[in-house]
């Protein structure tokens, strides 16, 4: 089903995911509405927001300050961020707990998470948040998760590899998503060729892959199940699959790394930019500094986008790994 948003629906999708306040999300869900482009594909779409506008605008204002406090309003950062939703018990504090700090609850008893916990975790440079969540049921999904599901980058569906109801887990996830109009639609390319972003994405974890049950659990999935939602089978017991996982997330987020560097010394390999792909050497002045963008002369680029030291315009685009030089 082609919807077609434009760049506008886009931004005030970005603006919706930022907000904090309800006159916030208000003000970007009524230009979501405004910008969608009204056909009928998109009648389902349109449908769904006005309902998002009605509901938020009958809602009781939050009286005091705790009712103010959504525990599941996590901004984004880093590169981008992915949610962990499964079962309870499936495995996925374990998977954030391995690859971060993150003070996450694991335990051998479900429901062991009560609160979301996000934590940053890395594919080689790049910082990507994820959120650890609290369980879901078929007959229980926490209040709050929903506005958060709908509004991820990436949902990374989590389920137990060993489990002999892999498959059964796998479908009641989907279907807890589906039943509230949550589904993954595949990129899609707007009139010039380039690709446009639908979220929410979904790539699915299957854990415990170290355990004895796992390998033929993994093969009858593949046989049973669409290849959409990707499967990676992945461990946390022995970190086995999660670099894979890691790379995959890094690919579906379409951003890139650029490193900055001042005139006669070396690049700051410390710490990338993590921008959008597609991010022209202008848009990058403007991330760093409102004034830079403004006296921007020209740029010299070392790296894929650009022969070694190439003086290039605000215009140019941007290349993953790209070493830039900004001249004002
Ligand atoms: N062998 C093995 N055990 C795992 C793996 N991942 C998780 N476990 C075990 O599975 C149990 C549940 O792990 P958690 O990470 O707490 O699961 P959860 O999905 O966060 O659970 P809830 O928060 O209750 O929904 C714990 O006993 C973990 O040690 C894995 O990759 N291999
Ligand atoms: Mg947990």
């Amino acid at each position: 089903m082609a919807l077609n948003l434009t760049p506008e629906y886009f931004e005030a999708d970005r603006q919706y995911r930022q907000a904090r306040t309800r006159e916030e999300k208000l003000a970007a869900l009524e230009l979501m509405l405004k910008t969608i482009p009204k056909h009928k594909s998109s009648e389902k779409k349109q449908a769904d927001l006005k309902s998002r506008i009605k509901e938020l605008r009958e809602a009781p204002a939050a009286r005091g300050k705790s009712a103010a406090v959504d525990p599941y309003h996590i901004p984004s950062q880093g590169g981008g961020q992915v949610l962990l939703l499964g079962l309870p018990n499936s495995g996925k504090s374990s998977i954030l707990g391995y690859l971060s700090q993150a003070p996450v609850k694991i335990t051998n008893f479900p429901f062991g998470t009560q609160l979301p916990v996000p934590g940053m975790v890395y594919h080689e440079d790049v910082p990507i948040q994820m959120v650890d969540l609290p369980p879901v049921t078929p007959e229980h999904v926490p209040p709050g998760m929903v506005n958060a599901l709908r509004h991820a980058e990436i949902i990374l569906l989590v389920v137990d590899l060993a489990a002999d109801s892999v498959l059964e887990d796998l479908e009641s996830l989907l279907a807890i998503l589906a039943e509230r109009n949550i589904t993954f639609e595949s990129a899609e390319q707007d009139d010039t060729g380039q690709i446009m972003q639908v979220w929410p994405k979904g790539l699915i974890a299957g854990t415990k892959s170290d355990l004895p049950a796992a390998a033929e659990n993994l093969q009858v999935l593949r046989e049973l199940r669409s290849p959409e939602p990707p499967l990676l089978p992945v461990s946390s017991r022995t970190g086995q699959g999660l670099p894979e996982l890691l790379k995959r997330i890094f690919d579906m987020l379409h951003v890139i790394r650029v490193y900055s560097k001042l005139p006669g010394k070396p690049a700051d390999k410390e710490k990338p930019f993590v921008v959008p792909a597609g991010t022209t050497v202008g848009e990058l002045a403007r991330t760093i500094h409102k004034e830079m963008a403004e006296h921007l002369k020209y740029a010299r680029i070392w790296g894929e986008s650009a022969f070694d030291g190439q003086q290039v315009h605000a215009t140019h685009v941007l290349a993953d790994r790209d070493i830039v030089e900004l001249h004002a």
